[in-house]
C-alpha cells in the first residue's frame, strides 16, 4: 500500500502526530533517524491504524503516494537543514516537504525559497498543544503556497482540534513563513498569558494574604466566566496540587526559577525589528530571566521594601475581585500587542494574514485556547480592517470597565511592594495610545539639541532645527 502521508522523526510529537493521522484513517509511512523509535512505534500502537513503517530514506520517500506529502518533525534548527538536505533529492516535482517543529519564520522563509528553486513545496507549519495535542487534535498553522494548501488541507482539517462549533483549527495562514510566524507570536502571547496569571497569583497570595489552595479556586471560579481558558483551568489544577514528600502546596517546593526555549524571545526580537511595542510579552520574557539569575537576586534579597499591610477578610475578597478585572485587561493588551505583530509581519512580509482566521484557529488545541477568541474572531470579522483590538467597541468598553479596579490593583501592588510587570506594561500601553500628547515631543527636541536630528511641527509642514548653539532660532531642514 502506498501511504497518503508520511512522518519523519518520532520523538513525542511526531509519534504522536503520526498516531492521530493513523486514527483518522489515513496509511501513514513512519521513519526515524534511529530505526529503534520507529520500531517502538508499531509495536506499541501498530493495532491503532496503518503505519507503514520504513528504514531508509529511500524506502520512506518510496511508501509514499504522489504528490509525496512529508511530515518532518525532528528538533528546529541543524537537524532540519539535514532532513531537508537527505530527502530532497529523493522527491520529485509537486512533492511537498512539511516542517511541523518549531523552526524560525525566517529559517523557513529560507528553506521554502530553496525548495521552490527545485519544485518541491516547502509548508512550514506551526503545531499548538504540546504532545496531548499532537495526538488528540493540535491548532494547525501552515504556511506555504495556496497551492500544497489545497493538497494538504483536508487531511491537516481531519486531524486538527475542533472549535466548539465544530470547526477544524487550522487554515492557510499565508505564504512561505506566514505559519511559524503565527506560531511564535501565539508563543508570545502564551508567554505573556502565563505571566499575567503568576502575578495574579502573586498579588492573591501577597496582598490578599490567600493559600495557594484557596487561589486555586479563585482561578476555577473565573474559569467559567471570561476568562474561561486552558491556562487558567491548569492553573487551578497545579495551585491545588500537594507535594507528595513534604506534603506542602507544590507550588512552595518548585525552584522558582523559570526556564525558557525561545520563541518568546523571537516574538519580542522580531517585534523590535518591526518596530511594533509587544511590552507587556517583553515584560514575560524578562520576568523569565529576571527569575533565573539568581545569584543577583540573592544579592538583592536584603534590599528594603515597604512595610506590608494585611488586609481585612472583606478587603482581601474585594481586591481579588479586582485582580479578576486587572488580569482580564491585562490580557486584553497582550493580545492588542500580539496581533499587532502579526499585521505588521503580514505587512512586511506580504502575507496578507487574516487576523480573524487566525484568532479562529487558536480557538482549541493550542495553550492559549480561550472563549475569548471567538470574540477576538468577531471583532475582525466585523471590521477586518480595524486597525487594533482596542479599536472594536466591546474590547474597548470592556477595558473602560475595568480601568479603576486595574489601576487600584496597581496601587497595591507598589504599595506593598509585589512586582507586577506585566500588569504594569499592560497599563502603561493603554494609557500612553490613550495620551493627547506623549512626551515624545520633548524627546524629539533633545534629540535636536544634541544631534540636530530635526523635528516635525504640530503647524506646519516640513522637517525644523533649532540653532541650539546660536540664537535659538529655527531654520527649515
Ligand atoms: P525533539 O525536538 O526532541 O527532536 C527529536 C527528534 O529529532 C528525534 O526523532 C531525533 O532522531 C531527530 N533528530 C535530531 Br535531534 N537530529 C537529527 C538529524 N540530524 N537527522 C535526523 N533526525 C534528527 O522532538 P519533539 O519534542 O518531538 O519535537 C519535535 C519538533 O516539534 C521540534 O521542532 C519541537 O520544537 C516541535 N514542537 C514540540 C512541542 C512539544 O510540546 N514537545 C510542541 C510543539 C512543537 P533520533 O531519534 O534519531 O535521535
Amino acid at each position: 500500500t502506498q501511504a497518503q502521508i508520511g512522518v519523519t522523526g518520532l520523538a513525542v510529537m511526531g509519534r504522536n502526530l503520526a498516531r492521530n493521522l493513523a486514527r483518522n484513517g489515513f496509511t501513514v509511512a513512519v521513519h526515524n533517524r534511529t530505526a529503534a523509535r520507529t520500531d517502538a512505534l508499531v509495536a506499541e500502537f501498530g493495532e491503532e491504524g496503518d503505519f507503514v513503517a520504513t528504514r531508509t530514506a529511500k524506502e520512506f520517500v518510496a511508501a509514499l503516494e504522489r504528490p509525496r506529502r512529508l511530515v518532518v518533525m525532528v528538533k528546529a534548527g541543524e537537524p532540519t537543514d539535514a532532513v531537508i538536505d537527505e530527502f530532497a533529492p529523493l522527491l520529485e516535482p509537486g512533492d511537498m516537504i512539511i516542517d511541523g517543529g518549531n523552526a524560525h519564520f525566517a529559517d523557513t522563509r529560507r528553506r521554502e525559497r530553496l525548495l521552490r528553486e527545485r519544485d518541491l513545496h516547502f509548508v512550514g507549519t506551526g503545531i499548538s498543544g504540546g504532545e496531548e495535542g499532537a495526538l488528540h487534535g493540535p491548532s494547525i498553522m501552515p504556511g506555504g503556497s495556496a497551492e500544497s494548501y489545497a493538497v494538504l488541507g483536508p487531511i491537516l482539517e481531519r486531524i486538527a482540534a475542533k472549535a466548539e462549533d465544530g470547526t477544524p483549527c487550522v487554515s492557510h495562514v499565508g505564504p512561505d513563513g506566514a505559519g511559524h510566524f503565527v506560531k511564535m507570536v501565539h508563543n508570545g502571547i502564551e508567554y505573556a498569558d502565563m505571566q499575567l496569571i503568576g502575578e495574579a497569583y502573586q498579588l492573591l497570595r501577597d496582598v490578599a494574604g490567600y493559600t495557594p489552595g484557596r487561589i486555586s479556586d479563585i482561578f476555577r471560579t473565573w474559569n467559567t466566566g471570561r476568562l474561561d481558558s486552558y491556562l487558567i483551568e491548569i492553573t487551578a489544577e497545579v495551585l491545588a496540587h500537594v507535594d507528595e514528600y513534604t506534603g506542602k502546596p507544590f507550588v512552595d517546593v518548585v525552584a522558582d526559577a523559570a526556564e525558557q526555549k525561545g520563541t518568546g524571545r523571537w516574538t519580542v526580537q522580531t517585534a523590535l525589528d518591526l518596530g511594533v511595542p509587544v511590552s507587556g510579552i517583553a515584560e514575560a520574557v524578562f520576568a523569565r530571566s529576571l527569575s533565573g539569575h539568581v545569584p543577583l537576586r540573592e544579592a538583592s534579597r536584603s534590599l528594603e521594601g515597604p512595610t506590608p499591610r494585611a488586609l481585612s477578610e472583606e478587603e482581601a475578597a474585594a481586591f481579588a475581585d479586582r485582580v479578576e478585572q486587572a488580569l482580564y485587561a491585562s490580557k486584553i493588551m497582550s493580545y492588542t500587542q500580539g496581533f499587532h505583530e502579526i499585521t505588521a509581519g503580514a505587512e512586511e512580509y506580504g502575507w496578507g494574514i487574516d487576523p480573524g482566521a487566525v484568532a479562529a484557529l487558536w480557538r482549541g488545541g493550542c495553550i492559549i485556547r480561550a472563549a475569548f477568541l471567538d470574540r477576538i474572531r468577531a471583532a475582525y470579522d466585523t471590521r477586518p480592517d480595524l486597525p487594533s483590538l482596542l479599536s472594536d467597541a466591546t474590547f474597548a468598553r470592556e477595558v473602560a470597565d475595568a480601568q479603576d479596579d486595574w489601576r487600584e490593583v496597581m496601587v497595591a501592588a507598589t504599595r506593598q511592594g509585589v512586582p507586577a510587570p506585566g500588569f504594569a506594561a499592560a497599563l502603561a500601553y493603554y494609557d500612553a495610545l490613550r495620551a493627547e500628547r506623549l512626551p515624545a515631543a520633548l524627546v524629539q527636541g533633545q534629540r535636536d539639541f544634541f544631534g540636530a536630528h530635526t523635528y516635525r511641527r504640530t503647524d506646519r509642514e516640513g522637517s525644523f532645527h533649532t540653532l541650539w548653539g546660536g540664537d535659538r532660532s529655527e531654520v527649515e531642514a
